[in-house]
Parts: C-alpha cells; sequence; structure tokens
C-alpha cells in the first residue's frame, strides 16, 4: 500500500545530537523498507548547498529555506526526508512547516539537549572559541535559539543513549500513521 511522503525536521543546539539521532533514524527506516530515506543534515547542506552563507539571521533563514525546499519535493513525490539544522527561529521552521504540509506529514523533533549540556560535551570545540569570542553570532552563546513552543516530539538525551532517542522518533511516527 503506498503511503504518503513526510518529513522528519530535527532542531536543536549545535552538539545536542542532531545528527547522530538523525543517522541512527535513517538506518532504522531504511531496515523498514518501502520509501526512499534522504538525510539533509546540518552541515552537508551548508557545503552543498549553502556554502556561501554565514550566520547571521538572513542567511540561517535562506539555508532553512533551501533545506524545507528539498524536503517538501522528496515529501511530495513520496520520499522520507530527515532534516537536522539547527534552525534557531520558530517562524523560519513554521514557513518549512507551512511548505511541507501542502504535500504530507510534517514531524518537528526538539532535541532538547541543554545549553550546559552541549557546552560541556563541546565535541567540536566550538563553543570554547565562541566563549573565546573567535567565532561570532554563536547559537545559544551569542545568538538566539528560539524553542519549539509545540513540535510533535520532544527528546532528551542526557542519560539516554542514541537509539534510544531514535526508537523515540519511530514510536511517534507510528502512532502518526506514517510507519
Ligand atoms: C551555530 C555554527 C556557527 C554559529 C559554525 N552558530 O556542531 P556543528 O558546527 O557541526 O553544527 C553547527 C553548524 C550549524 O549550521 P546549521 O546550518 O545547522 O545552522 S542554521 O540552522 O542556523 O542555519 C556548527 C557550525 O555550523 N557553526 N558557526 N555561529 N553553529
Amino acid at each position: 500500500r503506498d503511503r504518503q511522503g513526510f518529513t522528519v525536521f530535527f532542531t536543536g543546539l549545535s552538539g545536542s545530537g542532531k545528527s547522530t539521532i538523525a543517522n541512527a533514524l535513517m538506518v532504522k527506516l531504511m531496515e523498514l523498507g518501502g520509501r526512499p530515506v534522504t538525510l539533509l543534515d546540518g552541515d552537508v547542506v551548508r557545503k552543498h548547498l549553502s556554502s556561501e552563507l554565514g550566520f547571521s539571521k538572513e542567511h540561517r533563514d535562506i539555508n532553512i529555506k533551501r533545506i524545507g525546499y528539498v524536503a517538501s519535493e522528496i515529501t511530495k513525490n513520496g520520499g522520507i526526508a530527515i532534516c537536522a539544522p539547527i534552525a534557531p527561529y520558530e517562524a523560519t521552521r513554521r514557513a518549512v512547516r507551512d511548505m511541507i504540509e501542502d504535500h504530507g506529514a510534517f514531524v518537528e523533533v526538539h532535541v532538547a539537549t541543554s545549553i550546559d549540556e552541549c557546552e560541556r560535551r563541546d565535541r567540536k570545540g566550538l563553543y570554547k572559541l565562541a566563549r573565546e569570542g573567535r567565532i561570532k553570532e554563536f547559537t545559544g552563546i551569542s545568538d538566539p535559539y528560539e524553542v519549539p513552543g509545540t513540535p510533535e516530539l520532544r527528546v532528551e538525551t542526557e542519560g539516554f543513549d542514541v537509539d534510544h532517542a531514535a526508537h523515540q522518533v519511530l514510536l511517534k511516527l507510528e502512532a502518526m500513521g506514517l510507519i
């Protein structure tokens, strides 16, 4: 039976675990078979689709809308798009939701790792650079992150492993009748 396409849109701070959870989810969805799964990861998109953009509000919004457009095309054609940018602005996430809901479901997943925990992990050393002022406009430090008010799902990562987080998303997709 043919099922509608959909987009899983992760949002959260740098180092919150979005990419890792998105990758784990992609593997699980591919194992289910059926629809093609496309991962639009934050840094991969930045490299291939948005390499000329920086991190001002204007540039972040352009970046997110490009991701949203690609995801809407995938969704329209019956595929599964998994997006994992920071996407710090609620209004921009809303605009992407509106664009995608014309064609299928939009599942917003807030990866709710706190700023303290992200900074404590500091996997790439970016928080240290941001604190030193060597990276400007760094989300959570010197630039805003608007916490999603009504995401379809909020996943906690503190005290849970990646597989658990990905499983929570899978359960939500099941509950929504998407898989
Ligand atoms: C936030 C930055 C910045 C600034 C570079 N602020 O942990 P990362 O490294 O791999 O993920 C972050 C990535 C954010 O790009 P996005 O396209 O997801 O952002 S947005 O949705 O706001 O367009 C981080 C790195 O780029 N990075 N400078 N100033 N993150």
